[in-house]
């Protein structure tokens, strides 16, 4: 049931991890945030924790899932977990010296409401220098749109779990045009049943496949901008 990574750990860290994936499978969302807590106090980064614990345990919680060993109640509980360990960690995600580099808006589209995802780039962007206004699940394009307009946004982020949700992005992305927005709006959209080639087939400009290329991304293009405004 469990998964290792992570086999240059020390053996007790090691052990700590699969008991996290354990815990995070079974829900169990006491044990979870108690595990982030001890894994912080022995000194683990925030990147390894989601890694080795968290993400790593949710992964086999969605094979299980996908397999029909799991139901939805199960994936919820630990989506919970899951979800009050990342509240442990967001100080450290989001904590920022760096002067602000940029505004991003960010949301998971329309007839979806997976967000751990989308809320783990959201956390990240912060702790790049974003200002990150996060629309939540089931975005539809008017409330994007607002969102940019108001924000003066240079970077759009949309997140997809479900493949029946996922070309919805493209509909964004048309009304951008239409509106003449898409010009000076850069598209970043991710989720696990994306891939480069949809990404391009939508006329998004990157497909990012995790969180952290979701910040090296978003930093690039603001590079390419020509640096912070405003
Ligand atoms: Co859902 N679900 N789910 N689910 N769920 C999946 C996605 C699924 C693959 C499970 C499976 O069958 N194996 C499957 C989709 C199948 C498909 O479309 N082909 C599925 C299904 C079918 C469903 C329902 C339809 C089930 C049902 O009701 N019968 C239903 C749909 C509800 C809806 O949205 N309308 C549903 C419901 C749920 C829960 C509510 C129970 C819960 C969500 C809770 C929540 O999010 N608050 C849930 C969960 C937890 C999952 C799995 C198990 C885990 C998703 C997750 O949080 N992963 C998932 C299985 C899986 O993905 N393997 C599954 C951890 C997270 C850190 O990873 O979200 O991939 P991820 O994000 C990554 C990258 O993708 C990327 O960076 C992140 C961090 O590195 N990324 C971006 C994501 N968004 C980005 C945006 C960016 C950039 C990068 O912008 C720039």
């Amino acid at each position: 049931m469990t998964e290792t990574r992570f086999a240059d750990l020390p053996a007790e860290l090691q052990e700590h991890y699969l008991n996290m994936q354990d815990d995070l499978y079974d829900g169990a969302k006491d044990e979870v945030v108690e595990a982030t807590r001890q894994a912080l106090e022995w000194g683990q980064g925030p990147g390894a924790i989601l890694a080795h614990g968290l993400v790593a345990g949710m992964d086999i919680v969605g094979k299980d899932f996908g397999a029909g060993i799991l139901f939805v109640p199960e994936v919820l509980r630990a989506a919970n977990a899951m979800k009050a360990a990342m509240e442990i960690l967001r100080p450290l995600l989001t904590e920022t010296g760096v002067p602000k580099i940029g505004t991003a808006v960010i949301g998971t589209v329309k007839g979806d409401i997976h967000d751990i995802g989308k809320n783990l780039v959201a956390m990240m962007w912060e702790g790049a220098g974003f200002e990150v206004r996060n629309l939540g699940i089931n975005v539809d394009a008017d409330k994007f749109l607002a969102a940019l307009r108001e924000t003066n946004a240079d970077i759009l982020g949309m997140s997809a779990l479900l493949t029946t949700t996922m070309p919805y992005m493209a509909t964004v992305i048309e009304r951008l045009t239409e509106e003449g927005l898409r010009d000076r709006i850069t598209v970043l959209v991710g989720g696990a049943p994306l891939n480069p080639a949809f990404a391009e087939d939508i006329g998004a400009d990157h497909y990012c496949k995790d969180a952290a290329e979701a910040v090296d991304t978003a930093r690039k293009v603001m590079q390419l901008r020509g640096g912070a405004r405003g």
